[in-house]
């Protein structure tokens, strides 16, 4: 008798420590504080970003992908949230990624495309989503394209480099330093160029012509991709860049490799900190030009390389997943896949992108693509997933990547401080699929104007100038960038054909009032 007593005493303990437990998980998922003691707190979930270079809003098969097939997304896509109203916050790269990485719009530090020897553009002391993280207890790593800046202008290839990314919040960096079209053609892990003898020093000049190397304008025979001017610098690995290079021959990258390069850097990094709550931002070379996939994925797709690099990407994205479930870690990492912009067929190289398209659509149903000031520029494809945690839907509402930032810290329950991440709303019930956006406008910065979204209304600032028609690199797509206003209603003219701002001044008068003040003074 005084057995099962005992017994069931036990058993009424064993409860007690369950429903602790659970209401620990409870409310640090609430974002409330807990009080629960810290041995009972559930590991905070590791995040990852997938973050492709170039990939535009069809360009997947969960966003209607015609000529290509990407099972292990459409996995992502089918089990978690997939946004179709998400955005980057410009149409090129670096305004795109300063805003991922700080929650800031890119035109407050001038970000713009950068050259491959720029200083740092985030300059250490800045807060960003690593630092954050990092603070929080984050193991925190970036591998794979970089295109911020490095060190403080006039690098030194040879020597340790900083600033850089383990200045601002990474643990860990293994990186492309600029893109894949850009010198130096070498990885940069952590401070050093990966493989680089002292004998044989590495120069990068983007003013005039350096070492013994040919470019495609002396030796067009040497060079097996087809480019334009801006590309037909140094050749390495028979593909001319933009900007000259010397020396360095033994950290020389090989552009097939990149697949299982970054692959196993990341792989490495989540193994290692299996353990500990972890943030990798995995950033993709692919599918930026020029596009060399490894020779295991050529002729994967029917749309030659622009495809076959699609395939590749998916590939490594499965990868991670697959090495996630290994570890018996999926049901604790978010994993966010999103792009830096718009697609592009042709941006430098002539790799058959236009020819071997088909009837696929790279940009879906929107107007535009990369550097434009239409949807297509900055309307990409974005999922959020989360085993257990997020449920399969498909979410219409707003979106920004300037989000993410204080989305997680409301998630980890972290205060930002004042200047923190200004332009990133704190969206987190929509990032999961489970409440209503907070994020009613959004600015798209494009390659030469800023547009305002406004719920379904869309307003394009006009240009000062005729000329920039040139500034987006497909022939086919138009910029947007014109010397007069445009407005469109998206819930009836999704692709941005009918300018209603003749009809509808006043709107344009609000929305142009509404951009200045956004750029001044931020969303209050
Ligand atoms: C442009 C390059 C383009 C690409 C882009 C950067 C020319 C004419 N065009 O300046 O090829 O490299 O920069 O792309 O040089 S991004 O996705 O990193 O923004
Ligand atoms: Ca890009």
């Amino acid at each position: 008798m005084s057995e099962r007593i005992l017994m069931n005493k036990y058993v009424v303990y064993g409860l007690m420590f369950v429903v602790l437990l659970l209401s620990a998980c409870k409310n640090k998922f609430d974002g409330s504080v807990s009080t629960a003691p810290e041995n009972l707190e559930a590991k905070d979930p590791n995040i990852i970003i997938f973050y492709v270079d170039d990939l535009g809003y069809g360009d997947v098969g969960a966003y209607g992908a015609i000529g290509v097939d990407t099972p292990a997304i459409d996995k992502l896509a089918a089990l978690g949230v997939r946004f179709t109203d998400a955005h980057s916050s410009a149409a090129t790269c670096t305004p795109s990624r300063y805003s991922l990485l700080t929650g800031e719009h890119g035109f407050r530090s001038n970000a713009a495309i950068l050259p491959g020897d720029a200083p740092a553009l985030i300059r250490p002391g800045k807060a960003t989503l690593p630092s954050m993280l990092k603070k929080a207890g984050y193991a925190t790593a970036v591998v794979g394209k970089w295109h911020l800046g490095l060190g403080n202008g006039d690098v030194n290839w040879n020597e340790s480099i900083s600033p850089g990314p383990l200045d601002i919040g990474f643990d860990y960096s293994f990186l492309l330093p600029a893109t894949g079209d850009r010198v130096p053609t070498v990885y940069l892990e952590n401070r050093k160029v990966v493989n680089l003898a002292p004998s044989d020093p590495l120069i990068v000049s983007y003013k005039e012509k350096v070492g013994n190397r040919p470019t495609r304008r002396e030796r067009p025979d040497l060079a097996r991709v087809v480019a334009d001017d801006q590309h037909s610098d140094t050749i390495i690995n028979g593909v001319s860049r933009i900007g000259t290079m010397a020396g360095g021959e033994s950290a020389l990258w090989v552009d097939e490799e990149f697949p299982d390069v970054f692959t196993s850097k990341a792989v490495e990094f989540i193994t290692k900190n299996r353990n500990k709550p972890f943030f990798l931002f995995h950033s993709y070379h692919d599918i930026h030009v020029p596009r060399l996939p490894h020779p295991r994925f050529i002729g994967k797709s029917k749309m030659g390389p622009r495809g076959d690099a699609i395939v590749q990407m998916d590939w490594m994205t499965g990868q991670i997943v697959d090495t996630l479930e290994k570890l018996d870690i999926a049901d604790n990492t978010i994993i966010i896949f999103t792009s830096d912009n718009g697609p592009v067929l042709t941006d430098g190289y002539d790799d058959k992108a236009i020819e071997m398209l088909g009837e696929h659509k790279p940009w879906g149903p929107f107007r535009g693509g990369k550097y434009s000031a239409y949807e297509a520029g900055t309307r990409v494809p974005m999922i959020v997933y989360w085993p257990n945690r997020v449920t399969a839907s498909v979410n219409d509402q707003l979106m920004s990547q300037m989000d993410i930032y204080a989305s997680l810290a409301k998630l980890l329950n972290i205060e930002l401080g004042l200047k923190e991440a200004l332009d990133s709303i704190q969206n987190l019930d929509a990032l999961l699929g489970t409440g209503t956006s907070l994020r009613t406008e959004l600015i798209e910065e494009s390659f030469a104007t800023n547009s305002l979204r406004v719920e379904n209304w869309k307003y394009i600032s006009p240009v000062g100038s005729n000329n920039l028609a040139g500034f987006v690199a497909d022939k086919n797509i138009d910029g947007g960038f014109k010397t007069q206003p445009q407005l469109f209603n998206l819930e009836h003219d999704i692709g941005e054909q009918h300018n209603l701002a003749a009809q509808r001044p006043e709107l344009v008068k609000k929305f142009q009032t509404r951009l200045e003040q956004i750029i001044d003074s931020g969303y209050q």
